[in-house]
Formats: C-alpha cells, sequence, structure tokens
C-alpha cells in the first residue's frame, strides 16, 4: 500500500507529513508548485476541488483537510498508537485538541498569512494581520497553559498526531513578535519534537532550512 501526498514546502501538509514519517509507511510526495499557482490547475481541482494544499491519495480514496488526514492516517495504522482509542476519554481530548488546533488556531495564522483574503482593499491589510497576531497569540497562550499543566505532549505522556499538528502551528509562528519559542512550556515542546527524527526529515525532504521553529 502506497499514499501519495500532495505539498508545498513547509504549507499545512507538514502536519500528515510528519505523521507519514512517524508511521514509516511508504509513500510519494509530489509537488504543487503554488509559485506556479499549479493548486488551480484542473487535474489537481480534480483531487481537491478547493485547490488548497494538502491532498492525500490513499488508493482509491482522496482525502483533504490536513487535520483529517492525520486522523486518517493513525487509523489505518493502530499498531503505531499516535491516537488513542476510539471511544476512550483520551480520544475524545484528541478531538478537542486537533479541532481547536484546525479550526482555531489554524485558521487564525491563514487570517495572518493571507490578508488578501480578508479585503480587497490593500491598505486594510495591516490592520487585519495585527489583529489576526493579537488573537493567534492568545490562541498560543492558551496552549502554553495546557502544556504547563501536563504534557510533555498535547495529550500527556504519549506522542501522537495532535503533536505533529501542533508543531507545525508552532513553526508557522516562528515570524510573530511573540513566537511559541518563547513561550516557556511551548518553547520545550518544539525542542523536544523537533528533535524526533521523523520531523527532521519531513522538513528535510520538503528542502526547509533552519531555523525549524
Ligand atoms: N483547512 C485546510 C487549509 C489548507 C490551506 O489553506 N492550505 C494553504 C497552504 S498552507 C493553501 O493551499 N493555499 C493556497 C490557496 O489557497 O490558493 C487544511 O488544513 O488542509
Amino acid at each position: 500500500m502506497g499514499y501519495k501526498l500532495f505539498y508545498y514546502p513547509g504549507n499545512a501538509n507538514l502536519a500528515p507529513h510528519f505523521v507519514l514519517e512517524e508511521l514509516g509507511v511508504p509513500y510519494e510526495l509530489s509537488l504543487v508548485d503554488r509559485t506556479r499557482n499549479q493548486q488551480k490547475d484542473p487535474d489537481y481541482l480534480r483531487l481537491n476541488p478547493n485547490g488548497r494544499i494538502p491532498t492525500l491519495v490513499d488508493g482509491e480514496q482522496v482525502l483533504y483537510e490536513a487535520a483529517a488526514i492525520c486522523l486518517h492516517l493513525a487509523d489505518r495504522h493502530p499498531q503505531a498508537g499516535l491516537a488513542p482509542d476510539p471511544g476512550t476519554r483520551e480520544r475524545g481530548e484528541l478531538y478537542k485538541w486537533l479541532m481547536y488546533f484546525t479550526n482555531t488556531v489554524q485558521a487564525e495564522a491563514m487570517i495572518y498569512f493571507y490578508p488578501e483574503t480578508r479585503s480587497a482593499d490593500e491598505s486594510h491589510w495591516p490592520a487585519i494581520k495585527r489583529r489576526a497576531e493579537e488573537r493567534l497569540g492568545g490562541w498560543f497562550d492558551n496552549v502554553e497553559a495546557h502544556l504547563a499543566a501536563g504534557g510533555p505532549y498535547v495529550l500527556g505522556a504519549s506522542y501522537g498526531i495532535a503533536d505533529c499538528f501542533l508543531f507545525m502551528l508552532g513553526r508557522w509562528g516562528r515570524g510573530l513578535q511573540r513566537p511559541p519559542r518563547a513561550l516557556p512550556a511551548f518553547g520545550r515542546f518544539l525542542n523536544l519534537v523537533g528533535e524526533r527524527p521523523a520531523i527532521r526529515r519531513a522538513l528535510e525532504q520538503e528542502g526547509l532550512t533552519q531555523p525549524y521553529f
């Protein structure tokens, strides 16, 4: 069985890419060249009508939405232990955090990085970015409080897909005035996860260079 992950370096494909490397399963990476707007090419739109990255092909099935791909991969390989069993308290915690990461934090990051999606008037963009940065700071503070109260990982002692996702978000926040690496527990988390060989391999395969977060 082989997967195909459509990616652009550093984009929302990072989390599923970390998961694939962590699983150690065969997969192929396929570059969607955003510098040439290939995410809007008809061939790609047939796979992902949203024209966004990532997309995962798993045999006959095509999936988009990074968090859904991470959950699917963890469920396809339960022996790897990257997600708690369905129906458990821990699985509920995973849903809560993963949805928070994708629906609240990632969504805010998208406003910060792409203010043009919120107003066609360029003079509005600095204010949109400032507000998104303030709000992102608040979301990251909530993650900090959670990690400081437990940790070292999102679900406590066991590493999994929520950590892959959070590492991606922590990396995206590296250019903020108050970056996640400057928060004590979040900084420890990024250092810890950033040392994992699977994470390193994925970052290198995407051609990303230090500092990673
Ligand atoms: N919620 C989606 C968001 C995906 C997304 O926004 N990807 C960005 C890159 S990080 C993208 O493809 N942007 C190109 C575009 O919108 O044209 C997911 O998590 O997969």
